[in-house]
């Protein structure tokens, strides 16, 4: 509990893996929260202390939190702070999509006050709530930005399924359009954040940095998709070669192949500063080719699974397979961008007759339980390292008629596999 946060209301928007623990730590830290999200149905689970989401530290808070949540904007006027938590995706041809930032931004400008401080923690490029969020809320208030009400920029770094780095204790970087909106903002933090808050010097470097952050993974996340392609040729195993560069102390971070890359921000923000220089002139062929080699690798699984069945002289076309988790990472529910949903086209575009199962998205499996996916198939493809799926023995393949089986996140152990007499196929061992 901070004393000084007790005045303090603040009102968030969006309500997601964002916005929820967002609101709950600042709950939890004396602040009076609004939680606003159109979404009237996760407004009722919320006020009704459910997490709208799988999280277990989130639902524990709730219950403990005094958390309102609402539709209506117009309850965002007693506020001091107001932060815009609202999702960045990109549109089916990667174009970035700032509709629910935009729209955001109208609803809060309809009744923005005057000494009020308006944060984005949207990912978005340089540029954005400079030459689009600020024009949006001095239209729709009537107010100017920096005079009569302030505008920063936090990115979020939420890590679903983190055990070790929250809202609370992850650092932050803070920009704003002006001196007294950064003063405002990096305070803000300061009084609810035990981890570091780093003023920059613009609004736009903070915007940059998220985008640095995540495409900095994206292509080194590539790098070792390419490295796979390459070493499986060879007979090399590329974890093990990862893993002996890792034991140098310095200037190595690993990073391991998989059959994709998914979740809402390593797919989706390289788009975002892609297309952003492209209207400069300016091409990012690095970071484009990062993203071209990340989503061929739901193909190039799709291709181990073709030449495992082929080992065993049976065609892909009519065979059936069953993909194993739908998650775009281990023991959560969040599916956005799984690279699954790719693999599963695929295969079904080889003639494949495809059964999916994900114990935390079952909403989206066709098969409801882990037998009956597993019914009669010729190949499995481990696509999300759920430590369920990990624990499934060879013998339950086999004793299933599994013959191949694809280690689409490289979770099991191998000689374990091979040894009981299935094919298996790893990316890049
Ligand atoms: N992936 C690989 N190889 C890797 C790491 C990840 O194929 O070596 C795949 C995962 O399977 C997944 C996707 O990439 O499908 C994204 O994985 P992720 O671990 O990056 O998970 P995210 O998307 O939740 O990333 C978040 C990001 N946090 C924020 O954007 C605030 C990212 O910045 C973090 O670096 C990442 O967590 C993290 O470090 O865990």
């Amino acid at each position: 509990m901070n004393k000084k946060n007790k005045a303090k209301q603040i009102s968030i928007i969006g309500l997601g893996y964002v916005g929820l623990p967002l609101a709950l730590l600042a709950d939890a830290k004396g602040c009076q929260v609004l939680g606003i999200d159109v979404d009237t149905k996760k407004v009722e689970l919320v006020n009704k202390k459910k997490s709208p989401f799988e999280d277990k530290e989130v639902q524990k808070q709730l219950k403990e939190s005094k958390l309102k949540a609402s539709n209506d904007f117009s309850r965002i006027k007693d506020s001091s702070v107001i932060i815009i938590c609202v999702p960045t995706p990109v549109y089916a041809n990667h174009m970035p999509n700032l509709e629910l930032v935009e729209n955001a931004a109208k609803k809060v400008g309809e009744y923005l006050k005057k000494g009020q401080l308006v944060i984005l923690e949207s990912t978005v490029n340089p540029g954005v709530s400079e030459e689009i969020v600020r024009p949006i809320l001095e239209r729709s208030s009537g107010l100017v930005c920096s005079k009569d009400f302030y505008l920063a920029h936090c990115p979020e770094r939420i890590n679903p399924g983190d055990k070790k780095w929250n809202v609370r204790n992850i650092n932050r970087i803070v920009g704003a359009l002006s001196d007294k909106g950064l003063k405002l903002a990096v305070n803000f933090y300061r009084s609810i954040i035990d981890g570091d808050v780093k003023p920059m010097k613009s609004i736009k470097e903070a915007e940059a940095v998220k985008m640095v952050e995540n495409s900095f993974r994206d292509i080194n996340i590539a790098f070792v998709n390419e490295l796979a392609i390459f070493f499986s040729k060879l007979g090399i195993d590329v974890v093990n070669v990862i893993e002996g560069a890792a034991t140098k102390p310095f200037s190595f971070m690993p990073h391991f192949p998989g059959c994709g890359v998914g979740g809402h921000c390593i797919p989706i923000d390289p788009y975002y500063l892609i297309e952003y220089a492209k209207k400069h002139g300016f091409n990012h062929d690095f970071l484009a080719l990062a993203r071209r080699i990340n989503s061929q690798m739901p193909e190039y699984a799709v291709e181990q699974v073709r030449m495992g069945l082929n080992e065993k002289k049976k065609s892909i076309n009519g065979a059936k397979v069953a993909v194993l988790g739908l998650a775009y990472k281990p023991n959560i529910d969040d599916y956005r961008e799984s690279p699954s949903f790719g693999i599963i086209k695929s295969l079904k575009s080889f003639g494949a007759k495809v059964a999916s199962y994900d114990p935390f998205v079952l909403g989206k499996s066709s098969a409801k339980t882990l037998s009956k996916a597993l019914k009669n198939v010729d190949a499995v493809v481990i696509a999300t390292a759920h430590t369920k799926f990990i624990s499934i023995s060879p013998e339950t393949y086999i004793k299933n008629g599994v013959k191949v089986v694809v280690d689409g996140r490289n979770c099991l152990n191998k000689d374990k596999f091979v040894n009981a007499g299935l094919v298996y196929k790893g990316i890049g061992r």
